[in-house]
């Protein structure tokens, strides 16, 4: 009874309601720093981990009601994953949810109706990966393995780590219900350590900190809410939603915490977890931050940046110097929003500097490296991003003009190099991502909408433009502008298989914005 009070009323009286934002108190909570998981045992000479899906209440605020969630190891985040670069590790992912899933499930999508409603697969997004460690959509299993989708082939993942060090990122992607088994917490980092960055006295150990930023709402009890129709209502209930926007935002599992900082560098790996929106990060009175990494990894040298871009499922690596800053406090806002959602997180520079901060911004990261040049692709696709409606007149977003059950047509052959040009016909932006590899973004370029409705000829009317200062590095996930072509290339090094490539906002891939893509090996002649 007294512990009630204590969540429902904070120090200035107002009553904290969860589902009313203006409510709710920003800055109260500690920004929790996510564990690192611990290999269970040594096996063939490689750490393996035995991580279990879980439910359980969570905290999201001081002032909130417990929260029941899912999370991997029973974490909000899950508990981070730390490899080195070309070291092998292997996961057991356990499934221990219980039989009813948390969330309103729409039966009338694929694959929604025969399997059991809590399946789960984990994706590790940015990997290079064997497809059957991959976390293939229908790879997907349910409790202690129970019953099994139509692609799974194994019960322990096994991660190579062969690619840069990396801020990578896994979580769930089980067929028609990835959007409510990410919303409902499955999530977590996966850091890959590259022994050279050691020379670049980059911000290291306590200096060195993940940020997970989630959109979430909730009801007023402190459950989780995620809209059972659309607006207005589907005929069918409950119904995917064409896009998910949440009324507040956690970072790291609370809800607008603060981070206090020694004044000093500290490197911030910034992931945006969130099933549908977009940030656009800035620090308050626009101080500057340098960039330093993308999806993929390190950039060739830092990026000076006041405002920095986010879509759903890209990474960001930033320095922030707090040096000139000690005793301030200083928001980290998101520029697409003004209101609540305007606000992520503070940071108090209240804390005194323990050592000289003998780290730095190197002028340059990591040495020039191949370029991947457009003239000698092996093959260029046209690939259209568009809607129709459903019998229920629901949109339903489609990669070009196919469904997720359609025969595969993305072949790509191992040695070849690849540009695919994104043709957006929709009005906004989607964030493409290519399961397996890492590639370049080339260029966007604006192209005539109305005439190719009429004519599906791409009338191109201005010039390509190059990517954003703060896009120009390995990238996975890519910002595939309305009325552009964006062009990315890529070459395929290993690793034949089934794989996927997507939209990443949820609401979209679950309904129907994803493909199969094939990696098949080199005919010999
Ligand atoms: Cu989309």
């Amino acid at each position: 009874m007294g512990s009630e009070k204590m969540y429902t009323k904070h120090k200035i009286g107002k009553k904290v309601d969860p589902s009313n934002p203006d409510t709710v108190p920003k800055f109260v909570d500690e920004l929790p720093i996510p564990s690192v998981a611990k290999p269970r045992e040594v096996v063939k000479g490689s750490p393996y981990y035995e991580i279990a899906m879980k439910q359980i209440q969570h905290q999201y605020h001081s002032f909130f009601p417990l929260t029941t969630v899912w999370g991997y190891d029973g974490l909000q985040p899950g508990p981070t994953i730390k490899v080195r670069k070309n070291e092998k590790i292997y996961v057991r992912w356990k499934n221990k949810l219980p039989r009813k899933h948390l969330l309103p499930i729409d039966r009338t999508l694929h694959e929604s109706a025969g399997p059991p409603d809590v399946r789960t697969v984990v994706h590790l997004h940015g990997a290079n990966v064997a497809w059957e460690s991959d976390g293939h959509p229908e790879a997907w299993f349910s409790r202690d393995f129970a019953e099994t989708g139509s692609t799974f082939k194994r019960q322990v993942y096994e991660y190579t780590n062969r690619q840069m060090g990396a801020t990578l990122w896994y979580h769930d992607h089980a067929i028609g219900i990835t959007r409510l088994n990410v919303y409902a917490g499955l999530a977590g980092f996966y850091l890959i350590e590259d022994p050279v960055e050691k020379h670049l006295k980059l911000p290291r150990g306590d200096y060195d900190i993940p940020l997970m930023i989630q959109d979430r709402s909730f009801r007023s009890d402190g459950s989780l809410q995620y809209p059972e129709n659309t607006t207005p209502p589907a005929p069918v209930n409950p119904s995917v939603q064409p896009f998910f926007a949440g009324n507040t935002i956690a970072v790291n599992g609370k809800i607008w915490p603060k981070l206090t900082v020694e004044p000093r560098k500290y490197r911030f790996r910034i992931l945006n977890a969130s099933n549908t929106t977009a940030y656009t990060l800035r620090l308050g009175d626009e101080r500057v931050f340098y960039q330093i990494a993308t999806d993929g990894g390190l950039m060739e040298r830092p990026v000076e940046l006041t405002d920095l871009p986010l879509e759903p499922a890209e990474r960001s690596e930033l320095i922030i110097d707090f040096s000139k800053h000690k005793g301030k406090k200083m928001i980290l806002q998101n520029t697409n929003d003004d209101g609540n959602m305007g606000v992520i997180m503070r940071f108090d520079v209240l804390l005194p500097l323990k050592g000289m901060d003998s780290s730095e911004i190197p002028r340059k990261l990591i040495s020039d490296e191949e370029i991947l040049d457009e003239k000698q692709a092996d093959k260029t696709r046209l690939l259209k991003l568009d809607a129709i409606e459903d019998e229920y007149k629901r949109p339903v977003l489609l990669l070009d003009d196919r469904m997720w059950h359609d025969p595969v047509t993305e072949k790509p052959v191992i040695g070849d190099t690849e540009v695919w040009k994104f043709v957006n016909v929709t009005n906004f932006a989607h964030p493409m991502h290519v399961h397996l590899i890492q590639f370049k973004i080339l260029h966007r370029t604006p192209f005539d909408l109305e005439r190719f409705n009429q004519d599906g000829h791409i009338q191109y009317t201005g010039p390509p433009i190059k990517p954003e200062i703060h896009e120009r590095g390995w990238k996975d996930t890519v910002k595939a502008e309305p009325g552009m072509v964006t062009s990315v290339i890529m070459k395929f090094t290993e690793n034949p298989g089934e794989y996927v490539w997507h939209c990443h906002i949820l609401e979209h891939e679950d309904y129907d914005m994803m493909r199969p893509m094939r990696v098949v090996e080199k005919e010999k002649s």
